[in-house]
């Protein structure tokens, strides 16, 4: 089906829609009818995800469980992030208000199968990278990477729920990857009770913190960009946790927790590591994925391969990663070439002073107490 064809169709899908009487539930399909949510589906790559037909009886009851999320949501705790957008406290992380409805969904929708894979990450942790090697070893093309956005190689699992209409991930081709956010013991029962597979990248939390405060930035409507906030203050913000799916330092030790006693579930990778030694980190990948190279692969320097044309050297340079922007269902416009900024470890010593970075190693040394769990910059 052409990208045109896709569009009109979600045209008439949307506009055909029947109104029902709840008022809210009303205001709900006046935006989807909005251009806005129109672009929304306009993603080609999981766009058939929408496309599922639907009863209007479907769509009323979708409509209303969303209106229900965002009533329940409007009750916990507010505060703003160090992005300056609203979160809020739910089972003890802070997330960005716009994305809850889409865990709430979650917990009632994802039926994972046992051949899934998520790529969890805490954001700003090597989301992208980790996204374009699975997907770069999933499917053996990584030449695909020359013309594809790796946030457009696995659906942004809450993302992809947050708004009033359930996708249907049936029609993602198998085994599908998932990209998510969400902490360990936030996911949904299905994810964690289910065979299927998490690999999750961690990065020491000052360059986390530093990657998030830069990218924080261009987190914003074009036309209503607040004053970018100051480092010093941004640091008490993520040191509170108030930054989206924070508190860093939880995120990553039940994610390590569960690596530990569940090694076959939980696949636990550093980002630090992975640029010290990228092409055992890809062999640990595939093995864990369940698509070991063989020797031929070996022998024909796919490993290298996959390494080269997902290193950061070479993607942030492909016109694909330069140009454009996303988020638009969020209300955003994120360049796509801001998630590459220079991807270095240690960036933190040229933004961080001494006393800043004693304090937020302080910190992690006092939550990481009695973990096995240290980072290899130390
Ligand atoms: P997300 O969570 O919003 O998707 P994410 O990809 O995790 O973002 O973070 C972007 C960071 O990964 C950036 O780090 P920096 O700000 O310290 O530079 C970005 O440069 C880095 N990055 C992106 N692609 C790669 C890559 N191929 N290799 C290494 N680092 C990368």
């Amino acid at each position: 089906m052409s990208y045109q064809n896709i569009v009109h169709s979600i045209n008439i899908l949307v506009t055909s829609f029947t109104v029902p009487s709840n008022p809210k539930v009303q205001e709900e399909v006046r935006r989807m009818s909005s251009q806005k949510d129109k672009e929304m589906f306009s993603n080609p790559y999981f766009i058939d995800c929408y496309y599922t037909p639907k009863t209007k009886e479907q769509k009323e009851k979708e409509l209303r469980a969303h209106q229900e999320y965002k009533e329940e949501i409007s009750s916990l705790p507010l505060q703003q992030s160090l992005q300056q957008r609203p979160l809020r406290l739910y089972k003890g992380f802070w997330f960005h208000e716009i994305i809850l409805p889409g865990i709430l969904s979650l917990h009632h929708h994802l039926h994972p199968t046992p051949s899934d894979i998520f790529l969890a990450t805490f954001p700003k942790s090597g989301t992208t990278w980790l996204k374009a090697l699975a997907f770069a070893i999933g499917t053996r093309n990584p030449y695909a990477l020359l013309s594809r956005h790796p946030h457009d190689c696995s659906p942004f699992i809450e993302g992809f729920f947050s708004g009033p209409r359930l996708p249907d991930l049936d029609v993602l081709p198998s085994p599908r990857q998932f990209a998510t956010h969400i902490p360990y013991s936030v996911l949904p029962n299905s994810v964690r009770d289910s065979p299927c597979r998490i690999i999750y990248l961690c990065r020491e939390p000052k360059d986390t913190l530093v990657s998030t405060y830069h990218y924080s930035k261009g987190m914003h409507r074009p036309e209503a960009t607040p004053q970018p906030m100051p480092l010093p203050e941004a640091m008490e913000l993520f040191c509170k946790g108030l930054s989206m799916y924070g508190p860093v330092w939880e995120h990553q030790l039940e994610y390590w927790q569960e690596s530990q006693s569940q090694p076959d579930k939980v696949l636990f990778l550093k980002y630090e590591d992975m640029k010290a030694d990228p092409e055992a980190n890809v062999r640990r990948m595939a093995e864990f994925m369940g698509r070991p190279f063989s020797v031929e692969e070996e022998m024909n320097g796919m490993v290298g391969e996959i390494v080269r044309l997902c290193s950061f050297e070479k993607l942030s340079q492909l016109e694909v990663n330069k140009v454009g922007v996303r988020g638009k269902e969020f209300g955003l416009a994120i360049k796509n070439s801001s998630f590459f900024r220079n991807g270095k470890v240690g960036d933190w010593r040229e933004h961080l002073t001494e006393e800043m970075a004693e304090k937020l190693d302080a910190i992690t040394q006092a939550r990481m107490y009695q973990s096995s769990l240290t980072y290899s910059n130390d």
